[in-house]
């Protein structure tokens, strides 16, 4: 976060008692020795690159591929800005355990660590494609399951090769991996076969697998109505491999080549729940329906089997799958609409991860969405996944036993204007857990407050269009009631480093799931273009940012690292709940149907039906400035004394980070001038800004931080030639009482 943090004034000449301060309040990133302690996060991020011979490009192995991140001392509210000097420690490298996605944690204190291999940053094989690059998979393949064990400093070792009865996978690699604390056991799902693997914790012995595609598809139970089901089968061709030497196309860049499973038995987020009323475990999962890779099949089968759902296994008293007794607990609710989106990636893109509340008495469900997977190429912008368009989705679990879709969350201040409906903040990059709220004076973590704080992995939380908030600006917009970012526009700088990473916010920040208003043809304008989740988030950019000096380090807040950030977990320590405090029922008569909510195509989008959120007895509470927890705390930072010194930009000052926006010694013309229309004005950057592809007069105009149109200073803001017609335009239909010839007038009425 860009207040005066303690790292960023080790390389200033300070008082010897401040830098003393500074030397022993904040530990040297990569030096704590330490295991996991309660409210710490370990996320895992792709390597990163390196040149390789010739100078392109290959994976870097000795780049970071998994870290503890401390995320207990915030030290200031969550208010959007970027929280530069996180610490983090006990990283872990490509050539250790290769590219991974799935963490988890096991129930050991403190716990141990478990890291899946992956191809969801890519299947990266050498030049020649005569074998994997290194760093690709580590010590072992793309069947390994790696343990970080605290008894020995997170050393990583192989833990478990997955393979389907004696078959190694072939590319494709792992899904996402939970433990099973009732039976002392982790569960893998594998993106090749689409089984589901039972692991004994105690040794990595293979417990047996669950085949969704045969077993569960066959004969399950539907959540929504309680009845039973069944659908085709779908089976594991074991012949069936990885196409890398007979590939028609590049082999790292064609999924398709890959053997990823079939749509409809293809596994990736997992999710363990133990219901102590009903004394009953179940696994559930994720099932991921789409076109992509070739997968023409797809278009025939029926409406529902096209979605991407989330199904139940239920755990018998030895931990074994009981297939039996398999529910299909929901279907996702559709975010494309456009035809050709539909037929690139599906109704939505898929479930990566799944978690769940343990210690609070509400049944909380998480889903994390990921934008599918990719390789555009080492050297490439956003080459893993498809960014922008994955969500974060809350259910909740009603009297009745059924999950209900109550909200999703705001991640990333990327809003989608330029991409298209629906124009909501949907920057997950595919991992979500629960984690500790904080203490609202010294916001540090409470471990009194598990389950308080979720915490999502997301892409371009902030980039140079969409910006971080500045450390002045939330204050600023408390005292005129407006939102921060507005306010960040007026006083001329929000912070426009890069940040994707992670982002966490209080757990009842969530947002209405499909709001009329953002499947509108044009993104949304005033409350409703607000960016609600981040503003009240705090915002980890998981590369180390800061160098070994404290300063800020330019190149890392000016990369891209969308699509390259991975899952994360939470250490938690609590009582788990014996009674629960359900979701409320519908009033008689009210529709409920989580099918029909979650289509887009069978109903009109101004049906009543796509309001979640009036139906949602927290939505009132995370509205900007309303009645919201951590806002009315933010009132503190008045007072605080970092903050105010920071604007005071005494000795808090980072010549950096401070000339980094404004361009003045460190001039860029490439950054400066896309930002505000100078001689080299790029109408399309400039207006995307603005907030959309056309010209909106109520942003623009109102950029120029008055209530009072006026018109002089508006359209002089602007001065492209591309501008004019619609200026024009919006001044001959909206301004009859402004009398141009005057340049000094006052508006007397809004431009709209
Ligand atoms: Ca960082
Ligand atoms: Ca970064
Ligand atoms: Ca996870």
């Amino acid at each position: 976060m860009r207040r005066p943090n303690r790292l960023l004034r080790v390389g200033l000449a300070l008082s010897p008692a401040a830098l003393l301060t500074a030397l022993f309040s904040v530990q040297p990133a990569w030096t704590q020795e330490e295991p996991l302690r309660p409210g710490e996060a370990y996320v895992t991020r792709f390597s990163g690159v390196v040149p390789g011979p010739g100078g392109a490009p290959v994976l870097n192995p000795t780049g970071t591929v998994g870290s503890i991140i401390d995320v207990r001392t915030p030290r200031a509210p969550p208010l959007g800005q970027h929280w530069i000097d996180e610490p983090q420690r006990k990283p872990v490298t490509a050539s250790q355990v290769g590219q991974v996605f799935g963490v988890a944690l096991d129930d050991a204190s403190p716990p141990n660590v478990y890291l899946t291999a992956t191809a969801a940053f890519g299947l990266h094989r050498t030049a020649n494609n005569q074998q994997w690059q290194p760093g690709m998979w580590g010590s072992g393949g793309p069947g390994t399951v790696y343990r970080l064990d605290a008894s020995t400093g997170y050393a990583p070792r192989v833990f478990a090769q997955v393979t389907l009865n004696g078959r190694q996978n072939t590319a494709a690699a792992l899904g996402n991996i939970a433990y099973d604390r009732a039976n002392k056991q982790l569960f893998v799902s594998d993106l090749e076969t689409g089984m589901i693997h039972r692991i004994r914790a105690a040794d990595g012995g293979d417990l047996g697998f669950f085949d969704h595609g045969t077993q569960g598809r066959i004969n399950f139970t539907k959540a929504d109505d309680g009845q039973k089901a069944n659908l085709p089968p779908i089976a594991f061709d074991p012949n069936s491999r990885a196409r890398i030497t007979d590939c028609p196309t590049r082999f790292d860049n064609s999924p398709q080549c890959w053997n990823l499973a079939t749509s409809g038995r293809r596994i990736w987020g997992l999710g363990v729940r133990r219901d102590a009323m009903r004394n009953e475990s179940r696994l559930y999962y994720a099932v991921w329906s789409s076109p992509a890779f070739g997968q023409t099949v797809w278009n025939r089968v029926a409406e529902d089997d096209k979605r991407n759902s989330v199904w139940s296994v239920r755990l018998g008293a030895d931990g074994n799958f009981d297939a039996s007794d398999v529910r299909r607990e929901f279907i996702l609710p559709d975010f494309f609409t456009k035809p050709q989106d539909i037929a690139r990636a599906g109704f939505s893109q898929p479930a990566s991860d799944i978690s769940f509340a343990e210690c609070g008495q509400r049944p909380v469900l998480l889903v994390a969405e990921r934008g599918g997977m990719r390789n555009l190429g080492l050297a490439a912008q956003n080459p893993f996944a498809t960014p922008h368009e994955a969500r974060p989705l809350r259910y909740e679990l009603d009297e009745k036993g059924a999950w209900r879709l109550v909200g999703r969350y705001d991640v990333g201040f990327w809003d989608r204007s330029r991409d298209g409906p629906p124009f909501i903040r949907a920057n997950c990059a595919g991992g979500i857990a629960f984690g500790l709220g904080y203490d609202g004076n010294q916001w540090v973590a409470d471990p009194g407050k598990p389950d308080q704080f979720v915490w999502i992995t997301g892409d371009s939380l902030c980039s140079r269009d969409y910006p971080c908030n500045s450390p002045e600006a939330p204050q600023s917009a408390q005292q005129q009631g407006t939102n921060p970012q507005q306010v960040a526009a007026q006083q001329g700088g929000p912070d426009d480093s890069e940040v994707h990473g992670a982002q966490g916010m209080a757990e009842t920040a969530f947002e209405e799931v499909a709001p009329e208003w953002a499947f509108a043809p044009t993104p949304p304008q005033g409350d409703n273009a607000n960016a609600n989740g981040p503003n009240q988030a705090y915002l980890i950019d998981t590369d180390i940012n800061v160098d070994g000096a404290g300063k800020a380090i330019p190149a890392e807040l000016a990369r891209n690292d969308a699509t390259k950030i991975g899952d994360i977990a939470i250490y938690q320590v609590c009582e788990a709940p014996t009674v629960y405090t359900f979701m409320p029922l519908p009033a008689q008569g009210e529709h409920r149907d989580d099918v029909s909510h979650a289509r887009h195509a069978s109903h009109a989008r101004q049906s009543s039906h796509y309001r979640w959120g009036s139906h949602d007895p927290y939505f009132s509470h995370n509205r900007w400035g309303s009645h919201n927890t951590y806002w009315s705390h933010h009132r503190q930072g008045s007072h605080n004394r970092e903050r105010s010194h920071w604007r005071e930009g005494s000795r808090g000052h980072s010549t950096e980070r401070s000339h980094w926006r404004q361009g003045s010694r460190g001039h860029s013309t490439e950054r400066s001038h896309a930002r505000s229309g100078s001689s080299q004005h790029q109408g399309d950057r400039s207006h995307a800004r603005s907030g959309s592809n056309q010209h909106s007069s109520d942003r623009s105009h109102a950029r120029s931080g008055s209530n009072q149109h006026n018109a002089n200073r508006s359209h002089a803001r602007q001065g492209s030639s591309g501008h004019q017609n619609k200026i024009q335009n919006r001044v001959q239909r909206s301004t009859t009482t402004i009398n141009k010839n005057q340049g000094s007038t006052q508006g007397k009425q809004r431009s709209r």
